[in-house]
């Protein structure tokens, strides 16, 4: 399997709850390293950008104020196979519908407070990396 990189993202609900080691720490232990990674606060405008491809839902404003509410870790990992690997850690959209041991069943508090993002295919690995990170500050 090839060696993958992908965009996760440590979601304002479970910064300010302190939990960007405790997440982080779930990442690593699946085998995912962190090759980029920092502690940004969105303006409205980066994050209407950011989920662009969500403008036209009715949650798109809860979105936004979700994501401007607080400080989001972005980062960068690098794994085998890490585009699904996240996926998978990461759990089903709604917590409530999520996996045992996964993050969001583990952490997120609902479906728009759900603790973590994580790109869902190459492609948008790729667009998401290059919104928030310059190829300098990836090392891998
Ligand atoms: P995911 O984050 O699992 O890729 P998505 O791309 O469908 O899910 O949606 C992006 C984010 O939008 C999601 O993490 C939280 C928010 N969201 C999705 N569906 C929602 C809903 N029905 N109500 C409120 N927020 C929602
Ligand atoms: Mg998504």
């Amino acid at each position: 399997m090839a060696i993958e990189r992908t965009f996760s993202m440590i979601k304002p609900d479970a910064t300010k709850r302190n939990l960007t080691g405790a997440i982080t720490k779930m990442l690593e232990d699946a085998g995912l390293r962190v090759v980029a990674s920092k502690r940004v606060w969105m303006s409205r405008r980066e994050a209407e950008g950011f989920y662009a491809v969500h403008k036209e839902r009715p949650f798109f404003g809860e979105l936004v104020d979700t994501m401007t509410s607080g400080p989001t870790v972005v980062q960068v990992l690098e794994g085998e196979n890490a585009i699904a690997k996240n996926r998978e850690i990461m759990g089903a959209t709604n917590p409530a519908q999520a996996a045992e041991g996964t993050i969001r069943k583990t952490h997120a508090l609902s479906i728009g407070e759900n603790s973590v993002h994580g790109s869902d295919a190459p492609e948008t690995a790729k667009i998401e990396i290059a919104y928030w990170f310059a190829e300098t500050e990836i090392v891998g």
